[in-house]
């Protein structure tokens, strides 16, 4: 493989509630997935996060995994109900211990910290108040977000302060298929604003306490108009038209506010703006960002909606590409397209990017060729990527180790790492190996 730019930094992710485990220790308090995920019904087989990987008491072997596998960065989430278990008030002073172990031991093995802050596990007692339907949530998460910088804000290397916004508000609170499972096209504008709102408010308040890099980890999917067949070759004017909209919701709608200060045209089509959008909000939400997270996994397929249907388009099963044990479609080219002409070609303020996840789940095995062949052509597609002109920093494979996997559950094993859930015993697979040889350029 051809090398990366000199500084090229490579990683793994994770996020709290998919490993920590321990939900009632630590003076931790409720978050919105412990609710949905004992909710019958919500995840596959009631599976939920209590014990997970149970990274929470087996952190310090975990990064000695990361240190053989010879990261230089590690980007992972704080637990926003550790800090405060009631998502207001002081500081809980168990959970910030936890996470200053944490990166002290990151950094004792030369593995920078990449923090998220906010990786979907709202306090419980927020949600109860509104979640972010209401606007105050917006200021509790800057508050929350100085608390955590204020005690690590010396160590950590870039802070990320939201993780997906898009999937918060789709899964969220327009399908309620992710918790906290509201339902409701109305609720799309209300719930973008407020956690964008939240991400100015908390980019301010972190930078007060804090030097290091400020960004925001968004999951961009280009979208492919498709026809009835699932390809691109037979969509029709109106499949593109769809397409076209399904861009501004699932792209546009989480960057154009972040680096041109406005809300793309066409987002009104879901419900109104007016009255949710006060006097410098926009200011505050489009602040100089020094870096840009992309998650990618995949294109979207899209065709003209059926008439009566509530959403402006149709989502559809892209074929004529292999697919993970997901079923999701292989597809590099996808990721070379978003970061060349959905990023760079669209925004002249555009700052460095970083692919804070990229990953596929099969199914179990510790000789995952197909894994490595996965990481393989998505790393070939940003070495692309770069050769084109852009920015890209680094590289965090998704996942290091199997974890749950949300609505469903433990079922798909995104690790490089595998994880036996009777017995918490992690084993390295092939594609820990590669990784390992990658990083060492061999
Ligand atoms: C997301 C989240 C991760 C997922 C991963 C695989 O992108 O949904 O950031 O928590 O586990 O993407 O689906």
């Amino acid at each position: 493989m051809p090398a990366f730019p000199p500084g090229f930094t490579w990683g793994v992710s994770t996020a709290s509630y998919q490993i920590e485990g321990a939900v009632a220790e630590g003076g931790r308090g409720t978050s919105v997935w412990d609710t949905f995920a004992h909710t019958p019904g919500r995840t596959r087989n009631g599976e939920t996060g209590d014990v997970a990987c149970d990274h929470y008491h087996r952190y310090a072997a975990d990064v000695d995994l990361m240190a053989d596998l010879g990261v230089d960065a590690y980007r992972f989430s704080v637990a926003w109900p550790r800090i405060q278990p009631d998502g207001v008030g002081p500081a809980n002073p168990d959970g910030l211990d936890f996470y200053d172990r944490l990166v002290d031991a990151l950094r004792a093995k030369g593995i920078k910290p990449l923090v998220t802050l906010f990786h979907w596990d709202l306090p419980q007692a927020l949600e109860d108040k509104g979640g972010w339907l209401n606007r105050d949530t917006a200021t509790r998460f800057a508050e929350y977000a100085s608390l955590v910088a204020g005690r690590l804000g010396d160590r950590v290397e870039q802070w990320i302060t939201l993780n997906e916004p898009f999937i918060v508000t789709s899964l969220g609170h327009v399908l309620g298929v992710h918790a906290p499972g509201r339902a409701g096209v109305e609720h799309a504008l209300p719930v973008t604003h407020h956690l964008l709102l939240g991400h100015g408010l908390a980019t301010a308040a972190i930078r007060r306490h804090s030097t290091a890099a400020v960004s925001l980890a968004n999951n961009y999917s280009p979208a492919w108009a498709v026809g009835p067949d699932g390809r691109p070759e037979t969509a029709t004017d109106d499949d593109r038209a769809a397409a076209q909209l399904y861009d501004v919701f699932h792209n546009r709608l989480y960057t154009d506010p972040l680096l041109l200060g406005e809300y793309p045209p066409g987002v009104e089509t879901l419900s109104p703006l007016e009255g949710l959008v006060l006097d410098g909000d926009m200011d505050t939400i489009s602040q100089p960002l020094d870096a840009l997270g992309v998650n990618y996994y995949n294109p979207t397929a899209v065709r003209a909606p059926q008439p009566g249907a509530d959403l402006p388009f149709d989502l559809a099963r892209l074929e004529g590409y292999e697919r993970t044990g997901f079923d999701w479609p292989v597809v590099p080219a996808g990721l070379r397209e978003l970061l060349v002409d959905l990023l760079h070609q669209r925004y002249a303020n555009l700052p460095p990017l970083w692919i804070t996840e990229s990953g596929c789940a099969y199914p179990r095995s510790l000789d995952d060729q197909d894994r490595i062949a996965y990481h393989d052509v998505h790393v070939r597609a940003v070495q692309e990527a770069i050769a084109a002109g852009v920015d890209v920093r680094g590289y965090c494979a998704w996942s290091l180790m199997d974890n749950f996997e949300w609505a469903e559950g433990y079922s798909q094993r995104f690790g490089l790492v595998d994880v036996d859930f009777d017995t918490l015993v992690r084993t390295p697979r092939a594609s820990y190996r590669w990784y390992r040889s990658l990083i060492r350029g061999e």
